[in-house]
């Protein structure tokens, strides 16, 4: 096992702390597909853990991540006449969050190494989760947020998980600028996105999905912000692949917020990637202008034949709302991004009926309540009588 530049090939060991080859490309995990175990698919006790041998980390710290539940929407689907959908519900991990499979695998690589303080950038649920596992394993967490941009539920988060949270005048953009530089000067590990190893844990949605459904499905949906999450389940399905464990790959579509779409830009202009200066959408999660993985996400993209688009605040809201109201589903503003793509391409005839998607819903509604309470108004109390409620009762 090794570490590869995606641009120019160049390898180092897995050992060395590195987050970027000389070249200035990013860096992946080369798994020996020799050696993992092909035998496991088999839809029972599925866990994170479940896929050691297709993990690079000896050392385990855990909160019990993965094994999230697959939801088939039977309404949804019904309402939009989609053959099969599904929502791989990442919000049902220990902090609410997909993050945790990208830490338990990344904090388990610190101490590996010796390191015995790791950093972040983050909009909220990276911290959030960074902080529990350096809690868990007993080392430093700094965590440095967008201030005033981070949802109410995941500040508490990295809070009461004991890390140092040091909120930044600036967007998350500028607070990975300051992570990367403190990561290569001041002996922090640096585990945003950008580190390969984060990602090696976030592949096993791939594996999961796999697991649970017991075939591939036609298409991957799932929001975008640094284009982390998008990069490591294209990795994870192609590596069941190679070791032949399944014969087809599903197309891989990223939603991004329109205020913060760069990489949806490019895409749909056929032009080159150009960082946004001031994204900006109600989905804090993914209020990202410069996605540290955009080289990466749009090759998933392009190997896959998905597709990337974006959607309004509006139509975010929406379906969220859906999502809840229809199947019991309450995810952050950022995870309905996924359900409002899907039916914003639905409508474009972008896209084909007699399908499967799987939505990846990445973080649980609670992580952000504000955002429901402050567009809701509470009715007047009624008096304690069943007579007051028979008048209100609708
Ligand atoms: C709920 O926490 O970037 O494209 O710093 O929290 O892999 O970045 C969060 C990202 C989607 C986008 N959904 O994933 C952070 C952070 C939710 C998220 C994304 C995020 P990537």
């Amino acid at each position: 096992m090794v570490l590869r530049c995606i641009r120019c090939g160049r390898e180092y060991p897995e050992d060395e702390v590195r987050y970027r080859c000389e070249c200035g490309g990013l860096l992946e995990v080369v798994i020996d597909l020799d050696k993992v175990d092909t035998n496991i698919f088999d839809g029972k006790n599925v866990t994170l853990w479940k896929y050691e041998s297709w993990l690079p980390v000896k050392k385990r710290v855990t909160l019990n991540e993965g094994g999230t539940p697959l939801y088939k929407l039977e309404n949804l689907g019904k309402d939009l006449g989609i053959r099969e959908l599904y929502a791989k519900n990442e919000g049902a991990n220990p902090t609410g969050s997909f993050k945790d499979r990208g830490m338990t695998v990344g904090v388990s690589k610190a101490l590996e190494l010796g390191m015995d303080k790791v950093i972040c950038a983050s909009t909220g649920n990276t911290s959030a989760s960074l902080a529990a596992y350096a809690a868990k394993a007993g080392i430093k967490a700094y965590v440095l947020v967008p201030s005033g941009k981070i949802a109410l539920g995941k500040l508490a988060q990295a809070i009461i998980y004991g890390a140092q949270v040091v909120p930044v005048k600036g967007n998350f953009d500028d607070a990975l600028r300051i992570v990367v530089e403190a990561s290569s000067k001041l002996g922090v590990y640096m585990l945003n996105s950008i580190n390969p190893f984060r990602l090696e844990g976030q592949k096993t949605i791939a594996y999961e999905i796999y697991d649970q459904l017991q075939e591939v499905p036609d298409n991957v949906v799932l929001p975008v912000g640094n284009a982390g999450n998008i990069s490591a389940i294209w990795k994870g399905f192609k590596e069941l692949y190679e070791a032949g464990v399944i014969d087809k790959l599903p197309r891989m579509i990223g939603i991004q917020a329109e205020g913060a779409s760069p990489l949806a830009k490019a895409w749909k202009e056929k032009r080159e990637f150009r960082p946004e200066e001031r994204p900006e959408t109600v989905a804090t999660a993914i209020r990202i202008g410069n996605p540290a993985n955009w080289p990466k996400a749009w090759k998933a993209v392009e190997e896959s034949g998905g597709t990337f688009e974006s959607v309004s605040d509006k139509e975010i809201l929406e379906a969220q709302r859906l999502l809840a109201s229809r199947e019991g589903l309450f995810v952050e503003p950022a995870s309905a991004a996924s359900l409002a793509g899907l039916i914003k391409l639905l409508k474009n005839g972008e896209i084909e009926k007699d399908e499967s998607y799987v939505l990846i819903t990445t973080g649980h509604g609670l992580k952000d309540p504000n955002i429901v309470i402050d567009n809701f108004r509470l009715p007047e109390p009624i008096e304690p009588t069943l007579e007051a409620f028979r008048r209100v009762m609708k």
